[in-house]
């Protein structure tokens, strides 16, 4: 038994220092694919929130088309000189570069991007990606497949080896936002789809998804969905989802992953950085939860403000996980707010965070940051119940950090 409030507090935080994460929702790539996987300085420097936050203190005279006319390199210089050098590398994402090079062991305070630069010159992708995984301890990541990009179709059909540790996820984002290239991609393919969905559509997409499912051995299926998505409507996307997705996950007993609230594109000038956010209505996932009772939905909302309402919706579906604090809730101000009211209103049945990482070596700096804030709202939690009179023992707060760092996550897709 942990006797003390120093004893405890220190147990939390050695928990949290040294228990092993599952990253849930990464855009990482099999290092045999080839330059899917980003991974290195100018990836990190030029990570899409770094080339949003250039343009919010870039000269006037360099224009989206000239800067996406440079190399990746000068591209990168750029972000260094302007976010790096003539402003404080305050933002979440500036500060996290500078805690990757320096968890690397890289000199960063001596600002030699140069130096830096040669450093990843020298490594080698297959040795890389475990030390990186190893430095943000992490046991698996889970990645984002895209059936419907043929970038990334083209390399699974070459049956490339895959890490044990980057396991697939089926990402089906053009089945629910953008259903006439999906049919375009699926008649391509051979499946007998047509823009009017018919009862042979739906039988044809269900057989798509459970084909990819047997080639990619998916986690999950996975979709990001706008403010306005709603369930259930009188749109083909409700018909999509019930006919066609939930009986392919239900079949397989795979969880459905829903991301929600991405405004796309409000900027197209920036790219992957274009993208904003919008409140979105939550009765959508309690529409699903409702109605597919045997179902499971995983759901990470991006708006601050939906979160409470999820949060409770967590409480009411048992076939509901919630997780991660995703993308622009992906800050320490907002990560402590998030952690502290599910585990308030949730207990440990959560997961607190997904890296999201699109570049590997981000793995380090996302959850350092975030290991960091857990720890500080988990401790503040156990005090109190210390002051109540429970003694939890080291081994109690260890499975406590494990649950919400993936446990609950594992055992929920288990169900
Ligand atoms: O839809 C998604 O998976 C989003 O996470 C991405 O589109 C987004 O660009 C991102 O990487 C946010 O962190
Ligand atoms: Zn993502």
């Amino acid at each position: 038994m942990l006797q003390t409030v120093d004893a405890l507090t220190a147990a939390v935080r050695k928990a949290v220092e040294k228990t092993a994460v599952t990253d849930i929702h990464t855009h990482l790539f099999p290092p045999s694919h080839g330059d899917l996987l980003l991974w290195g300085a100018d990836e990190i420097l030029t990570y899409h929130y770094l080339v949003a936050e250039l343009f919010t203190v870039a000269p006037r005279e360099l224009t989206y088309e000239k800067f996406w006319s440079l190399d990746k390199p000068a591209q990168a210089d750029l972000v260094w000189e302007h976010l790096f050098l003539k402003h404080g590398a305050l933002s979440e994402a500036a500060r996290g570069a500078i805690t990757t090079f320096n968890l690397l062991g890289l000199d960063v305070g001596r600002r030699d991007l140069a130096g830096i630069r040669k450093w990843f010159s020298e490594q080698k992708i297959e040795q890389y990606l475990p030390k990186v995984l190893e430095l943000a301890k992490i046991d698996y990541a889970v990645m984002t497949n895209n059936p419907f990009t043929a970038a990334e179709v083209a390399r699974w059909e070459r049956n490339l080896p895959c890490p044990e540790r980057l396991k697939p996820a089926l990402r089906i984002d053009p089945l629910l936002v953008d259903w006439t290239s999906a049919v375009e991609v699926m008649k391509a393919a051979g499946y007998e789809v047509q823009a009017r969905p018919t009862p042979k559509t739906f039988d044809e997409v269900r057989r798509f998804l459970l084909d990819w499912s047997k080639r990619l051995k998916p986690a999950y299926f996975a979709a990001s969905l706008g403010p306005e998505f709603t369930y259930p409507d009188d749109s083909a996307r409700t018909q999509i989802i019930d006919k066609a997705i939930m009986p392919a996950a239900m079949e397989l007993g795979l969880p459905f992953a829903m991301m929600i609230g991405v405004r796309k594109v409000v900027n197209p000038g920036l790219g992957d950085g274009g993208d904003g956010v919008g409140v979105a209505d939550v009765t959508a996932v309690m529409g699903l939860c409702q109605n597919y009772p045997r179902g499971k939905f995983l759901v990470t909302m991006l708006s601050r403000v939906n979160q409470h309402e999820l949060c409770v919706l967590g409480r009411k579906f048992g076939n509901l996980h919630v997780f991660g604090c995703w993308w622009f809730c992906n800050n320490p101000s907002i990560m402590a707010e998030i952690t502290r009211q599910r585990l308030e209103l949730l207990g440990t049945a959560f997961t607190c965070q997904h890296s999201d990482a699109r570049v590997l070596d981000q793995l380090i700096y996302k959850w350092s940051h975030t290991r960091k804030i857990v720890a500080d709202v988990l401790v503040e939690k156990y005090v109190a119940l210390f002051a109540a009179g429970w003694r939890p023992t080291e081994a109690e707060v260890t499975r406590d950090v494990r649950a919400i760092f993936g446990g609950s996550f594992a055992e929920f897709a288990a169900k």
